[in-house]
C-alpha cells in the first residue's frame, strides 16, 4: 500500500517477484483505493518454505502455552488500538458500513482473547494401559505448515478465525486474503510483526502473500511442505483445493456458505411479530446478503405469510443504503461491479423462474449512488425448491419465500438444501422450537435469534456447506496433531520370541 512493499516472507516485506500490483477499487464509489502488490506462485513458493523452515528449524513449536497466550493477548492489545484504521480499511475495501466494520474488529479481538485464555488451559490426557510401570498420555502438537485462504465478504475477520488458533497451536503459517479485499490483511500483518518482534518470535512464523486465487492456488494447494489448508470462499473453489490438497494427502477444513433457511410459525404471535420481522429482515439484508449464514430462505407458514412479507417489504424498502463511509448508512455496495453482475443474473433467473418480485430487483435509483456497485433489497414471493434461486447460494440481497402448512412440511424445507451452514426458527412453543432445531442439518440453529456467534462456540456447516470447525475448542484442534505417548518406565523382554 502507498508503494510500500505488501508481501511479507520469511520476516522481511517485500515487493513481487515479477514487480507486478493490483489496483483494489473501493466498491461505493469505483475508485482505486490502493494499488498493492501481486503475489507470483515463485512468491508463494518462498512463503511456503519459509514457513516451513521456521516450523522445522526454530525454536517456535516447542515455546510454551503460556507464552503464545500472551502473544495473542498482545495482538488482541494491537487490534483495539488500531480499531478505527483497521474498521476505515474493511470498509473501504468491503463497501459494508463502518459500524459493520467495527463490529468486526471487536469480534476478531475477542477471538484472539478466547485462543488466548484456551490455549494455555489444555491438559494432556492420561491413559491407564492396565500397567502401573507404564506412563501413557495423549498429547497435542502444532499440526505444522498451515496455508489460510479468506474470501471477500468478512476478509479480517475469516483470516483472524485461522490465525489465532494456528498460532495458539504453535503453527507456522502463510496467508492469502482474497485479492478483492487484501487491504486490513496487510494492516493486520503489520501488527502480528510487531506483536512477534515483542515476544521474539522468528522470522517465517508469519507470511503473507496476495494476489489471484487462480494463479497462486496451485503452488498454495499442491506443495507436499504445507501439512495443513484452511480455507472459506465458495463451494466450487473448496472442491479444487480439496481435490488438489488430496494429491498429498494434506489435511483441509473448508467453509463454503449456505443456503440458509429462517423458519417462521404463525404461533410468534403479537408478541414475537416484532421482532420476527426485524430478525429476518437484519438476517438476509446485514451486509447487503454477504454473508454465509445470511438467511436467505425465509419459510414461513401460509396463515400469516401475506401478512409477514408485507411487513418485511415496507421495512426492507426503508433500508438506508449508501457509503459505509456515511453514519447515515446502514448497509453498503456489493463488493464489485462483477458480484453486482452475478447477483443481477440470479434476480433475471429468479423472474424467468416464476418468482414473484415484491421488492427491489434494481438498482437504487438515486445518482449519487450511481458509481457504486449497489443493489436495491430484494423478495421474491411464491417461491419453490424447484428454483435455482432457492437452491443455489446468490450472496447478494436477495430473500425468497416459501410457504408451509405445517411442522413436518417446515422442517423437510429447512433441510431440503445440498448445504447445511445456519438456519433459525421463530415460535413462541418452546417444545416446538426444541423439537424443529433437533430436527435441522445445519452446523449452527438459532431459535428466536439469528446471525450471532461466539468465539467459544464452534462454526462450520454440515453438506456442502463444508467440513471442519473454526472457533472452540475444535477449531484450535484443527491446527494439532494428535500424539500417544507410551513410556515403559521398567523395560523387561516382551517374552513373545523365545530363540
Ligand atoms: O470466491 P472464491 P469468489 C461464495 C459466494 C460467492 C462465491 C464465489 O456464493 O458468490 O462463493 O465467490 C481464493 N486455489 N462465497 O469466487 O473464489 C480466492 O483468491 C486457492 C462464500 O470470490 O472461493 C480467495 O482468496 N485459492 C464465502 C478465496 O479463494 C483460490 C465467502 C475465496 O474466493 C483458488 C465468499 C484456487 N484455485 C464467497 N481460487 C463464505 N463461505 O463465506 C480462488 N481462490
Amino acid at each position: 500500500m502507498d508503494g510500500e512493499p505488501d508481501l511479507f516472507v520469511a520476516g522481511t516485506w517485500r515487493h513481487a517477484a515479477d514487480g507486478g500490483t493490483r489496483d483494489v477499487v473501493n466498491p461505493a464509489d469505483g475508485s482505486t483505493a490502493e494499488v498493492v502488490d501481486e503475489a507470483t506462485p515463485a512468491d508463494a513458493r518462498d512463503a511456503i518454505a519459509a514457513a516451513r523452515n521456521a516450523f522445522d528449524e526454530g525454536p517456535w513449536r516447542a515455546t510454551t502455552a503460556g507464552h503464545r497466550a500472551a502473544l495473542l493477548d498482545r495482538i488482541a492489545d494491537l487490534l483495539q488500538r488500531d480499531r478505527e484504521r483497521l474498521a476505515d480499511l474493511e470498509t473501504v475495501d468491503t463497501g459494508k458500513t463502518l459500524a459493520e466494520s467495527r463490529i468486526d474488529v471487536d469480534d476478531v479481538t475477542s477471538v484472539f482473547r478466547y485462543y488466548a485464555k484456551l490455549v494455555g488451559t489444555l491438559a494432556d490426557r492420561v491413559v491407564d494401559v492396565g500397567d502401573p510401570d507404564v506412563i501413557s498420555r495423549v498429547v497435542r502438537e502444532p499440526i505444522g505448515v498451515c496455508v489460510l485462504i479468506a474470501p471477500w465478504n468478512y476478509p479480517l475477520l475469516q483470516m483472524s478465525w485461522k490465525v489465532a488458533p494456528a498460532l495458539g497451536a504453535g503453527c507456522t503459517l502463510v496467508m492469502k486474503p482474497s485479492e478483492v479485499t487484501p487491504l486490513t490483511t496487510i494492516a493486520f500483518t503489520g501488527l502480528l510483526e510487531e506483536a512477534m518482534r515483542e515476544f521474539e518470535v522468528p522470522a517465517g512464523v508469519v507470511n503473507l502473500v496476495q494476489g489471484s486465487g487462480a494463479v497462486l492456488g496451485e503452488a498454495l494447494t499442491t506443495d507436499g511442505r504445507v501439512d495443513f489448508i484452511s480455507f472459506t470462499g465458495g463451494l466450487a473453489t473448496g472442491r479444487t483445493i480439496s481435490r488438489a490438497a488430496a494429491e498429498n494427502v494434506t489435511k483441509v477444513a473448508v467453509e463454503l456458505g449456505g443456503k440458509n433457511p429462517h423458519i417462521v410459525f404463525a404461533d410468534v404471535g403479537e408478541d414475537g411479530w416484532e421482532a420476527a420481522v426485524d430478525h429476518v429482515l437484519t438476517g438476509v439484508f446485514l451486509h447487503s446478503g454477504q454473508v454465509c449464514s445470511a438467511g436467505t430462505r425465509l419459510i414461513v407458514e401460509e396463515s400469516i405469510a401475506d401478512d409477514f412479507v408485507a411487513a418485511l417489504a415496507a421495512r426492507a424498502e426503508r433500508i438506508r443504503i449508501g457509503d459505509g463511509r456515511d453514519p447515515a448508512s446502514e448497509t453498503g455496495p456489493l463488493v464489485s461491479e462483477e458480484h453486482r453482475a452475478k447477483v443481477e443474473a440470479y434476480v433475471a433467473l429468479g423472474i424467468s423462474e416464476g418468482a414473484v418480485l415484491v421488492t427491489g430487483g434494481a438498482r437504487p435509483s438515486d445518482p449519487a449512488l450511481a458509481k457504486g456497485s449497489f443493489y436495491l433489497p430484494t423478495i421474491f414471493d411464491r417461491c419453490d425448491r424447484s428454483m435455482r434461486i432457492v437452491a443455489e447460494e446468490t450472496f447478494g440481497p436477495i430473500l425468497t419465500v416459501e410457504r408451509f402448512t405445517d411442522e413436518a412440511e417446515a422442517i423437510a424445507l429447512g433441510n431440503d438444501t445440498e448445504y447445511g451452514l445456519a438456519a433459525g426458527v421463530r415460535t413462541s412453543d418452546a417444545a416446538r422450537g426444541e423439537r424443529v432445531v433437533r430436527a435441522l442439518r445445519h452446523g449452527t440453529v438459532w431459535l428466536n435469534d439469528f446471525g450471532y456467534y461466539t468465539a467459544a462456540a464452534e462454526w462450520g456447516g454440515f453438506g456442502k456447506s463444508g467440513n471442519g470447525r473454526e472457533l472452540g475448542p475444535t477449531g484450535l484442534a484443527e491446527y494439532q496433531e494428535i500424539k500417544h505417548i507410551w513410556h515403559n518406565t521398567a523395560p523387561k523382554p516382551a517374552g513373545w520370541f523365545t530363540g
